[in-house]
């Protein structure tokens, strides 16, 4: 019989990308469990699957079935809007994902040979370089927005599990991810859509954090990798070595997007607006991977100049995409706060 993998936040930019690689390589029984907050969209994800529509802070056992896995992404995942709303990331990433963890204790009664729970986390926990460094899997957490403090309460959560129950565990922090179905409000997306139509686009500061850049499908397979030989109880980090100063990686977005429209070079640079900066913005992120692609092989398959020729292109195609996820319950969240941009 095929195994059962229980995906949380499958409807999301990272979790569908997730499932649409896992589909198309591997025979599997994919249950999602996402709650379709304005971030999920259920058409994100190509294959059948089946689909549970809760909260992952409600979910219980009896309703999941038996399964063999967890992999979970679920997550409130914007920094801008952790700043304005602080207790909806505490309560589901750090409630959610201990919920989580309680369910599968409890689904697999502490019989846990051949079972993983696979968390999904992120570079932010390790807090901010200076102009040199990598973090590595030893980098010290130093989580500073509300956001990535949620993201490390969860990590460690995962890690206690392990610790007092046993519980197969595996965690991968990952770097920022660019590709299509990624929501608006993020700086790739958000800044492609603003060109086209001739907006603002709000470099908060002076452009001089550094991000460090991975596609979507990459992390999907660099996920792949770690689910199927990495070892119980370990942490992968997940990067593309390839940084990117703010405003070095906003003007060639410019140029691709105006050269893909057939307008004129430079026709889109006026847009570029200086703007407050993010409070408790950390200034640079880098990941040093080597440890996965040491130990599993894994790296990047994609160069960036062809990532985000693709990513631009896709958001150029898919603009019906683009304005029924900014439509509902987005559009009076934004209203409110984001009125500049
Ligand atoms: P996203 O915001 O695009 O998607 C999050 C998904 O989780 C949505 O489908 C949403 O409906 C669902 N969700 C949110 N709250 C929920 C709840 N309480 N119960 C059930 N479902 C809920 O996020 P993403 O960018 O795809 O990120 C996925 C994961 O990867 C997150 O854990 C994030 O921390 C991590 N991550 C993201 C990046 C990045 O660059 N986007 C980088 C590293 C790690
Ligand atoms: O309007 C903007 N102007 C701007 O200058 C936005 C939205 C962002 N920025 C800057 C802030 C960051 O330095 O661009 C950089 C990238 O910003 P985001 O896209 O918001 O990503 P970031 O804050 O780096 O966090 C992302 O990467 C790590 C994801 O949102 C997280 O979920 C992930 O864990």
């Amino acid at each position: 019989m095929s195994k059962k993998v229980l995906v949380t936040g499958g409807a999301g930019f990272i979790g569908s990308a997730f499932i649409n690689h896992l589909l198309d390589n591997f025979q599997c029984q994919v249950l999602c469990v996402d709650k379709l907050t304005y971030a999920g969209r259920k058409e994100n994800i190509k294959h059948n699957i089946d689909f549970l529509e809760k909260d992952i802070c409600d979910v219980t056992s009896d309703e999941l079935g038996d399964f063999d896995y967890i992999v979970h992404f679920a997550a409130e995942s914007h920094v801008d809007r952790s700043i304005t709303e602080p207790l909806e990331f505490i309560k589901t990433n750090v409630l959610g994902t201990a919920t989580l963890l309680q369910v599968a204790k409890e689904a697999w009664k502490h019989d846990f040979e051949g079972k993983l729970f696979y968390h999904v986390s992120t570079d932010e926990v390790y807090g901010s370089l200076g102009e040199e460094g990598f973090f590595t899997e030893e980098t010290a957490y130093d989580p500073h927005s509300p956001y990535s403090a949620s993201k490390a309460s969860s990590d460690h959560f995962v890690r206690a599990f392990a610790d007092t129950y046993g519980l197969p565990t595996v965690i991968s922090n990952c770097s920022n991810n660019y590709g299509s179905y990624q929501f608006p409000e993020k700086l790739i997306p958000l800044f492609i859509k603003n060109i086209v139509n001739n907006k603002p686009l709000p470099v908060y500061g002076k452009g001089e954090n550094v991000r460090d850049w991975l596609f979507v499908n990459d992390h999907a397979r660099a996920i792949d990798v770690i689910f199927h030989k990495g070892k119980l109880g370990d942490t992968y980090n997940i990067g593309g070595f390839n940084e990117w100063k703010n405003i070095d990686l906003i003007k060639v977005m410019i140029k691709t997007v105006d050269r893909l429209l057939g307008r004129e070079e430079g026709t889109s640079d006026k847009l570029i607006t200086y703007v407050t900066d993010r409070a408790g913005h950390d200034l640079r992120y880098a990941i040093d991977s080597s440890k996965l692609k040491g130990e599993l092989g894994w790296e990047p398959s994609l160069q960036f100049e062809e990532g985000i020729e693709k990513t631009v292109a896709w958001y150029l195609d898919n603009s019906e995409w683009l304005e029924s996820i900014t439509s509902g319950a987005y559009k009076v969240y934004y209203a409110k706060n984001y009125n500049n941009k």
